[in-house]
């Protein structure tokens, strides 16, 4: 076994739909642990280190704007390997082709929403798991 950590956000779409409490079950029904979870309003500062990769690109902004919309939820989750193993349970960028059975894929709703809107973000490497639960936990 592998286990790592990685940091995952329940966005602000997830938190004002009520789907928190579904988006946790199925991480703990995968085996992940919850190690340290909180209610976040991040500021841009944070948002936009965060999202550094992205800067410049045609979505950054409203990106932005959507992610300082209201709260978030961040958890630190372990597991083995589940830094792929949450982006394969999350499913695809845009929920609209996102697999059935994935969080996106299920619960992400396809109303011409903004491919934004994906409920949830997992880090995407070790790497960024690093760094990232670094900006969103002492
Ligand atoms: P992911 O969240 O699957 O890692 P990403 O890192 O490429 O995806 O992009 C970060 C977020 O930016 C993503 O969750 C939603 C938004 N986004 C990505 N591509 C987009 C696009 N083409 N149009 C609008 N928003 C986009
Ligand atoms: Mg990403």
């Amino acid at each position: 076994t592998h286990v790592e950590e990685t940091l995952v956000l329940i966005k602000p779409d997830g938190v004002v739909r009520n789907l928190t409490g579904e988006i946790l079950r199925r991480i703990e029904a995968k085996g992940y642990k919850l190690v340290d979870i909180k209610l976040v309003e991040a500021d841009r500062g944070r948002l936009g280190t965060h999202y550094e990769e992205h800067a410049g690109k045609p979505f950054y902004e409203p990106l932005l704007e959507f992610m300082e919309s209201g709260p978030s939820v961040a958890i630190r989750v372990a597991g083995n390997r589940v830094i792929e193993g949450f982006r394969v349970l999350a499913g695809t960028t845009d929920p609209t082709t996102a697999a059935a059975g994935t969080i996106r894929g299920d619960l992400g709703r396809d109303w011409g929403l903004a491919v934004q809107q994906n409920l949830v973000h997992g880090s995407d490497s070790p790497e960024s798991a690093e760094r990232e639960l670094a900006l969103w936990f002492d």
